[in-house]
């Protein structure tokens, strides 16, 4: 069976949020991926950012390519607008659409190989645009969908479930974000959702390309001692950088700790990433030091979560691009199409 219909009907005590939604209207269908997949715990995890950021559904654009994790979107935020696009292409779809209509607040999810792979030179452009998103890969090192083969993502030595060693370099969806550009770089673990609510939470909030890597267990092709991407290898390796709370401009600012255990990040909306430090020397402002501990953590085997990186002043492609700031749907056709005396002038400006 591949679709479920899922009760309308909510418990008539269910908390609302300041916009009158329950959580309930933040999902979607029911799920059909398989029992215990990571793909659903990010599934809850946007669901449950959405209802606490007070977020109407109709202000989203959820957006997704091919593969297990890219058919997610259908089971979250089934009143938000939606588009599956083809294999790899959702980067593209998405900044057209976030040009054409930058008042919505867009949400990319995909695989590691919808973004590792063939989708890799769309997710590069996106990144170094500055398209202003919350990109999610929900990254668990193979082809879910076409059952298992190894992904892009898949690290140097690590086993496949029928035994094969993996002999090529992995690509590192943080390193190249992180290099081309991003200006809000976290990774996370699928069953951590202490970590990832406030991340995802974050990235919604940021004002220019917020990408986030989740590892997200593929129980049914890489869940087997070998792996790298597996529940236990994760659990057994995971060093996070930071604890991260997220409080909204509404939210009296009250700290519980003491002067210097926490950095406070201000965003451009008000919002404030309040972090708490896990590691003395982490900064989580330089481009440069993030790169330099991500890669000498991975040597080791380890697997670093938590905010990353963060530019909370960063702008995006609608400002260096002086775009209109009304959504090209409220244009009038005169405004659209001014005329041939128009081009004209714009040519011999360019000549
Ligand atoms: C153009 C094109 N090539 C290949 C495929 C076959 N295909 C479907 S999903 C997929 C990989 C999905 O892997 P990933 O993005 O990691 O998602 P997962 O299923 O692991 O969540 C492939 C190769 C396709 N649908 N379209
Ligand atoms: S095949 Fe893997 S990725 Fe796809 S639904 Fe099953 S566990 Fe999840
Ligand atoms: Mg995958």
């Amino acid at each position: 069976m591949t679709y479920i219909t899922k009760p309308r009907l909510h418990h008539p005590t269910l908390e609302v949020n300041k916009v009158g939604y329950t959580r309930r209207d933040y999902e979607g269908k029911i799920s059909t991926l398989c029992a215990g997949c990571g793909h659903d715990s990010i599934s809850a995890a946007i669901i449950q950012a959405c209802w606490e950021l007070d977020i109407e559904p109709h202000r989203v654009a959820k957006l997704s390519g091919i593969g297990c994790s890219s058919k997610t979107p259908d089971y979250f935020l089934g009143a938000s607008h939606g588009f599956n696009t083809v294999h790899g292409r959702m980067p593209s779809v998405l900044t057209g659409a976030n040009l054409a209509n930058r008042e919505l607040l867009y949400l990319g999810v995909s695989g590691d190989g919808d973004s590792a792979s063939i989708g890799l030179g769309q997710f590069a452009h996106a990144m170094r645009r500055g398209v202003r998103m919350a990109y999610i890969v929900e990254n668990n090192g193979v082809y879910g969908l076409t059952k298992g083969q190894f992904s892009a993502t898949a690290d140097q030595g690590s086993k496949s479930k029928k035994g094969v060693i993996n002999s090529d370099s992995p690509v590192d969806l943080v390193g190249i974000a992180l290099q081309l550009g991003a200006t809000y770089v976290g990774r996370a673990f699928s069953g951590n959702k202490q970590e990832l609510v406030p991340l995802i939470k974050g990235a919604l909030s940021h004002g220019g390309a917020a990408f986030i890597d989740v590892i997200s267990p593929c129980v049914a092709f890489n869940n087997h001692p070998g792996s790298t991407k597996s529940y236990d290898y994760v659990r057994e390796h995971n060093e996070s950088v930071s604890r991260i709370d997220f409080i909204t401009p509404r939210e009296e600012i009250v700290s519980e700790y003491a002067p210097g255990e926490v950095v406070d990040v201000r965003q451009h909306d008000g919002t404030i990433l309040r972090l708490r430090s896990l590691h003395a020397d982490y900064d989580p402002t330089s481009r440069a030091s993030a790169m330099a501990y991500m890669q000498h953590h991975h040597e080791r085997g380890e697997v670093v979560t938590g905010l990353l990186y963060v530019d909370p002043l960063a702008t995006d492609m609608h400002t260096a691009l002086d775009t209109t700031s009304e959504p090209l749907n409220m244009l009038g056709a005169g405004e659209l199409c001014p005329g041939a005396a128009a081009l004209e002038k714009i040519n011999a400006s360019l000549r």
